[in-house]
């Protein structure tokens, strides 16, 4: 059955993979499924026929025959479970992936995505430079937690999962920020993903169509 999945038409990151198509495709290039991807405009974002498919009227999306699914946890966890590859077989290491999938998301992205709302948003606000280092320590908390879970190991629990793809994929958004490399671990953690073929086939899919 043929993959398609929604893109940013132009990311406003210029290609550094930090929109979240490149997670879908990296998850894909890791199982080996060829896809098609469909550019959208934020304009078409927002219009009934992809608001059809994505109700917040986002990216990515991704379709398979007759379905269609929206957020990349979902996509990822999709993907994972229908193609071998990302998933480990023994049932309570799956249990403990599809956990770090969720943590993923629910417990390591969202300081990180109050930084961007911090920075992007709200940066012009007069109290703006008073709430800035309560944001970054909340993320150094939660990065310091991970790193002790993680300790020295190559990945969060056993060989290579979706798990941390999902992972890698929250903390790399940090890079600019200097924050990872207060964590040298973590910082390897994320470079170690990076350095996977398929992460790099990701990155370059997308790079060609954002580079400015
Ligand atoms: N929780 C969603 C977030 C999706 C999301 O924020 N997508 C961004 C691109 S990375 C987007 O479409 N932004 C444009 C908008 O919200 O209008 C997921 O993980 O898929």
């Amino acid at each position: 059955m043929a993959i398609t999945i929604t893109a940013f038409e132009k990311s406003p990151d210029g290609g550094r993979g930090l929109a979240r198509d490149t997670r879908v495709r990296w998850a894909l290039e890791e199982v080996g499924q060829p896809y098609a991807v469909r550019l959208v405009s934020f304009a078409a974002m927002k219009e009934p026929e992809h608001v059809a498919i994505h109700p917040f009227g986002q990216i990515p999306t991704y379709e398979e025959g007759g379905l269609a699914l929206f957020e990349t946890g979902a996509i990822v966890f999709h993907i994972a479970n229908r193609f071998p590859g990302l998933l480990p077989e023994d049932a309570d290491a799956r249990a403990r992936a599809i956990t770090w999938i969720f943590a993923s998301l629910n417990t390591v992205e969202p300081p990180i995505l109050e930084l961007q709302t911090a920075k992007i948003l709200e940066g012009n606000k007069p109290w703006a430079g008073e709430r800035m280092p309560l944001v970054m320590d909340r993320i150094r908390e939660r990065l310091k937690q991970f790193a002790a879970r993680l300790g020295d190991a190559d990945w969060i629990d056993g060989d290579f999962s979706a798990a941390d793809l999902m992972l890698a994929s929250v903390l790399l958004r940090l890079r600019a920020s200097g924050l990872l490399d207060e964590f040298p671990t973590l910082a390897a953690y994320v470079a170690r993903a990076e350095a996977r073929p398929a992460y790099k086939r990701a990155f370059a899919a997308q790079l060609a169509i954002n580079a400015p």
